[in-house]
């Protein structure tokens, strides 16, 4: 089993989405482990998006991402990391598939509905960056049998 992270970014709650999309990851099997509403900062942010700080958009972007409070969540299934950003699409929503979260719900390159963590290794370091070990829950599923049977 693998946790990533799921950020529901400010453009989700000020567009009425948050239910939606959490909807959609429940929906497909994915186990809640951990949620909450938190109010990013610069500080977190300068670290969370480290590897675009050189971008023209990189102070619009952490502006954007301070606008509202957001919704951070892990999910937990197999091969989560890659389930969950295939779901996610491509980072512009003009250029998601249809189906794909971005590509049913936006139309921009910046406010696309959801961060996801792009590998394992991230999903750990973007877990302990969002949570504490405590906000995580070990609960057992009921349906795991129903979804996986025969992996
Ligand atoms: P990802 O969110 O699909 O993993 P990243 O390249 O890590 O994509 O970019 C992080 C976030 O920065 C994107 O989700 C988007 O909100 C924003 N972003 C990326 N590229 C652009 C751009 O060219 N213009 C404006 N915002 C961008």
């Amino acid at each position: 089993m693998e946790k990533t992270l799921v950020l529901l970014k400010p453009c989700t709650l000020q567009r009425g989405l948050v239910g939606e999309v959490i909807n959609r990851f429940e929906k497909r099997g994915l186990r809640l482990a951990g949620m909450k509403m938190m109010q990013l900062t610069d500080a977190i942010l300068d670290e969370h998006y480290a590897h675009l700080r050189e971008k023209s958009f990189f102070r619009i972007l952490k502006d954007s991402m301070m606008s509202t409070p957001v919704i951070a969540c892990c999910f937990e299934g197999i091969e989560a990391v890659n389930v969950v950003r295939a779901m996610a699409g491509a980072t512009n929503g003009r250029n998601a598939l249809p189906g794909t979260i971005r590509g049913d719900y936006c139309m921009s390159n910046q406010q696309n509905i959801v961060h996801t963590s792009d590998s394992l290794e991230n999903a750990k370091i973007e877990l302990a960056r969002f949570f504490k070990p405590e906000e995580i829950f070990e609960y057992e599923s009921s349906n795991l049998g129903y979804l996986y049977a025969l992996d």
